[in-house]
C-alpha cells in the first residue's frame, strides 16, 4: 500500500488545500501631489498598468480629486515591481509623484 493509500481521506484534503493556497494580493495606489502633469499619470497608468487611454484618464481624474486611487492589484513581487517602475519613470522626469502598495 502507497503511502497516499494509507493516509485518511481529512489528512488528503487538508494537504490538497495547503497546496492550492492562492498567494496574498496587494493593491496598488497612485497618490496624488501639486507638480506631475496629468498627462505623464495619464502615460504610466496606459504604459504600467495597461489601462486603456479612456480608463487612464477616469483613474488619473480620480486620484487628482479624492487624493488616491487605485491602480491594480497583484503579487507581491509584481506590486513592488509596479511602484519601483512608476518611481524610477517620475524621478527621471524630476516629478514626485508617488506610488504605494497595500496588502488586500
Ligand atoms: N494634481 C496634478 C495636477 O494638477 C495631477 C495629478 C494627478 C498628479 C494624479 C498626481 O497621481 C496624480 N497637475
Amino acid at each position: 500500500m502507497s503511502d497516499n493509500e494509507l493516509k485518511s481521506a481529512e489528512h488528503r484534503e487538508a494537504e490538497t488545500r495547503e497546496e492550492v493556497k492562492s498567494p496574498s494580493l496587494y493593491k496598488v495606489l497612485l497618490l496624488n501631489d501639486d507638480y506631475t502633469t496629468m498627462d505623464f499619470v495619464v502615460q504610466v497608468l496606459e504604459e504600467v498598468f495597461h489601462k486603456a487611454p479612456a480608463e487612464a484618464t477616469q483613474i488619473m481624474l480620480h486620484v487628482h480629486k479624492k487624493g488616491i486611487g487605485l491602480c491594480g492589484i497583484y503579487t507581491r513581487d509584481i506590486a513592488e515591481t509596479k511602484v519601483a517602475t512608476v518611481h524610477e519613470l517620475a524621478r527621471g522626469k524630476g516629478f514626485p509623484l508617488m506610488c504605494m502598495m497595500e496588502k488586500e
